[in-house]
């Protein structure tokens, strides 16, 4: 590899230039990491609206504090640019940009794809280019690797190529960019080397052998969790079946100190990793003829969660109030698709919503955090919908409150004394009184 003794120099000098490409809920924490440490950052992004708000000391992200922004902005060492002939001028280019799924639920590598393009016609001998979005094995080798080449510069010998799967995770109050210990894989010992020396002043890096390793390392991480929820999301049916509290049974399973590792029912599988990252490798499974069968029904149980929740609320305002579905006032507590974040995508909610409304419900949500449901895809005539404040008087007037996402700025307790019939899919019972507990039904 050319020039890697020159990259590596410079490394140790923390005289690296970085470009973070993509300054998203992955990029801008990363190239924060950076400029703590002292190192240049150039923040490209396609969007210049991005570029101002930069600028102007905004991160235009709920979790991430403006003052953070302005402070990178102070410290002369970030450089938001939405100018392209900054990519020249960077040692290391770290691609942050979204990996989502098509209509047809298949990989969607377009930013990706349009990100090798525009970076061919910039790239120079003794770069290093490293993707950090989640993507299926060969991604790196395969898809990103023909496309710089282009250039006439040859991976491996005139640029490096490596990849480093993002572990962000916003709103985690216990881990950040520079506390999750990152995968670092290339293809040559050279690439390693470089691609190692691009994170070792930032992050505590865990060199694997080769890209695909890393890309594979990636997808299992959250595969792990799409199947262990699927999982206690089928516990939770079967139980309910034999009048057995799911929630109880976890939580006494995780009094095993080895060995058991807790996953909760819910509603649905919200986000864009877990919701998604199981698609990228089933879908390249079928390119090499091998079933993933496990990881499918995984995601056929979570898949139905919603239907399931609605048939339960169906079944007890029947029970409960002798009232069928249609023509019900129902509030839905909790937009976004975790606690205590305002991040939609994906979110089960929507599709709580939307199944409430086609079987003929009156449907309001509660959720601070998502005071109106945003423009998107999948369900655009719910975009502009606003969530009702916290009011006793109308709290009290619907038939049923459906908790979907267990905020904890929600008092539970008082929302269970207004409200005739609380439907539990989070476990709030644990915020409520015993006294009040036969108002919730689980589901
Ligand atoms: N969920 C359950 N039961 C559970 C855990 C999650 O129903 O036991 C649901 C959540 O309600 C949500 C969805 O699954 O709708 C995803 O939840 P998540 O906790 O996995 O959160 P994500 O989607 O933000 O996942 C991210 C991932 N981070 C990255 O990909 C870098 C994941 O690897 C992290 O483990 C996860 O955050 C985390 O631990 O918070």
């Amino acid at each position: 590899m050319k020039s890697k003794d020159a990259f590596l120099k410079k490394a140790k000098n923390k005289q690296l230039v970085i470009c973070v490409i993509g300054l998203g809920y992955v990029g801008l924490p990363l190239a924060e990491a950076y400029t703590r440490q002292g190192i240049k950052v150039i923040g490209y992004d396609i969007n210049p609206v991005r570029i101002e708000q930069m600028k102007a000391g905004k991160s235009g992200m709920l979790h991430i504090a403006d003052e953070r922004v302005a402070k990178m902005i102070d410290s002369g060492l970030f450089e938001p640019s939405a100018d392209e002939n900054v990519l020249a001028s960077a040692d290391a280019l770290l691609i942050c940009v979204p990996t989502p799924l098509d209509e047809h639920h298949n990989p969607d590598l377009s930013y990706v794809i349009s990100t090798c393009h525009k970076l061919k016609t910039h790239l120079r001998p003794g770069q290093i280019v490293i993707l950090e979005s989640t993507t299926y094995p060969g991604t790196t080798e395969q898809i990103m690797t023909p496309i710089l080449e282009e250039s006439g510069l040859v991976a491996g010998e005139d640029f490096a190529m490596a990849y480093s799967p993002e572990r962000e995770d916003p709103g985690n109050a216990h881990y950040e960019t520079s506390t999750i210990p990152k995968l670092v894989g290339a293809d040559s010992e050279a690439e390693r080397e470089m691609a190692d020396a691009t994170y070792r002043d930032i992050v505590k890096t865990v060199l694997v052998p080769n890209t695909r390793v890393a890309e594979a390392a990636k997808l299992t991480e959250n595969i792990f969790r799409w199947v262990n929820i699927g999982l206690v999301n089928e516990l939770k049916m079967v139980f309910d079946k034999m009048n057995i509290d799911v929630w109880e049974v976890i939580k006494a399973a995780d009094s095993k100190p080895f060995g058991y590792m807790a996953f909760y029912p819910g509603p649905g599988v919200g986000g864009h990793c877990i919701r998604i990252d199981p698609y990228y490798l089933t879908w390249k499974a079928r390119e090499h003829g091998v079933s993933t069968r496990f990881i499918e029904l995984a995601g056929e149980v979570n898949i139905q969660m919603p239907r399931h929740v609605i048939g339960r609320l169906m079944e007890e305002l029947n029970i409960r109030q002798k009232k069928a579905l249609a023509g019900s006032k129902i509030l839905l507590a909790g937009m976004a698709y975790k606690p205590d974040i305002d991040d939609m995508r994906e979110s089960p909610s929507m599709e709580l919503l939307d199944l409430l409304k086609k079987n003929g419900a009156h449907v309001d949500y509660l959720d601070s955090y998502v005071p109106e449901i945003p423009p998107n895809h999948e369900y655009p005539q719910y975009a502009g919908l606003k969530s009702i404040k916290w009011d006793e008087e109308v709290i009290a007037s619907y038939d049923a409150v459906l908790v979907a996402t267990d905020h904890t700025d929600v008092d539970y307790k008082r929302l269970t004394e207004l409200a005739p019939l609380i439907v539990d899919s989070r476990n709030i019972s644990r915020f409520v009184p015993e006294k009040l507990r036969d108002k919730i039904a689980k589901v």
